[in-house]
């Protein structure tokens, strides 16, 4: 079946390999709102990120970057003086800098990466939520942050007060993305465990994005928190700090009015009820992707859900 997967990084890209693995015809939009520039080279974490689970490349213990990647150009940019908070492996950084070099020449983001996974030997079309710069500014008591430097600087150790997604007036969906909305064999959209504030805002912010996704058709989202807790990064402390429930529940909440149904972990049993009275289905099951059988079993539910 066709389906449109909404996906930030590592959960996004679980689900996602998994809806591959089971035979959807998918095309995956990813959030950009994380993209930076260090030293002069466009990365675009969440879209490297699904283009290397996807590709079977990925580093799955560490959530990003290459499997087996070595080091030798950042041990050189730290003798050189250059900035090191941020790695780029040796293997990685040739996606940044051929990225780097088509923007420059004027070529979109969208096409960059639609050749690129071609390349890798991706079937499913991976399409960035916009081609326009989005930049997601984390807010805090002590004034807003770049997105890369509230998560890898400073390991998401502060309180968060809210999100800006600058540039955001200035972009608009693709026609890529559009046209895939819009596909009249389009059976439903999923919303892949990743982060609510930072994975999924930022594409549902994207003008025009949200208004083209058909009202026919099926959202349903996969909670990516699981027993009150995130699996990996800072959904779980977002919740809190923003005044949610840290709980699937909490997830619910934000997406209340707009998702028709919520694919809760068997953990959270207790919760389903009080899901279901916000208005959504709820689909109890095991949503913990450690293998890829598990990607694919999740997903499979998913889409029969
Ligand atoms: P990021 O861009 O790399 O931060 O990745 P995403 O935003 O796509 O996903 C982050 C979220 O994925 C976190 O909130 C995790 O709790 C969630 N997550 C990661 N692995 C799993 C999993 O196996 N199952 C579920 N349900 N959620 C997961
Ligand atoms: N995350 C880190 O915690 N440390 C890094 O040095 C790092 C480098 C990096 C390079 C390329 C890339 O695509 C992603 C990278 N990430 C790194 C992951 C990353 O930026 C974050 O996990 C996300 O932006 C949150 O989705
Ligand atoms: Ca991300």
């Amino acid at each position: 079946s066709k389906v449109v997967a909404l996906a930030g990084g590592v959960g996004g890209a679980k689900l996602a390999h998994g809806l591959a693995l089971a035979g959807a015809d998918l095309t995956v939009v990813v959030n950009t709102g994380d993209d930076f520039r260090p030293m002069g080279l466009h990365v675009s974490p969440d879209i490297d990120t699904v283009v290397y689970t996807l590709s079977g490349l990925a580093n799955r213990a560490q959530g990003w970057g290459i499997e087996g990647e070595t080091w030798s150009f950042m041990e050189q940019v730290s003798r050189l003086g250059g900035p090191t908070w941020f790695n780029l492996g040796d293997r990685d950084l040739a996606m940044h800098v051929l990225r780097t070099q088509r923007l420059a020449a004027g070529e979109t983001l969208t096409a960059i990466t639609g050749d690129f996974a071609a390349r890798l030997g991706i079937a499913s079309r991976i399409l960035p939520m916009c081609d326009e710069a989005v930049a997601t500014m984390v807010r805090t008591p002590d004034g807003e942050l770049p997105f890369q430097d509230y998560f890898v600087r400073l390991r998401c150790a502060v309180t968060v007060e809210g999100f800006r997604f600058a540039g955001i007036d200035n972009a608009r969906a693709s026609d890529e993305v559009v046209a895939a909305l819009a596909d009249p064999d389009l059976s439903a959209v999923i919303v892949c465990p990743s982060n609510p504030f930072v994975s999924v805002d930022p594409i549902l912010s994207v003008p025009g994005l949200r208004a083209a996704i058909p009202k026919s058709r099926p959202i349903v989202a996969v909670s990516p928190i699981i027993a009150g807790q995130a699996v990996k990064g800072p959904a779980a402390a977002m919740l809190r700090d923003l005044g949610f429930d840290v709980s699937a529940l909490g997830v619910a909440r934000h997406y209340a009015g707009w998702i028709g149904g919520l694919v809760v972990d068997t953990r959270d049993e207790a919760l389903a009820a009080s899901i279901e009275a916000l208005g959504m289905k709820v689909l109890l099951t095991d949503t913990l992707m450690k293998t890829d059988s598990d990607r694919e079993r999740l997903a499979r539910e998913t889409l029969a859900f």
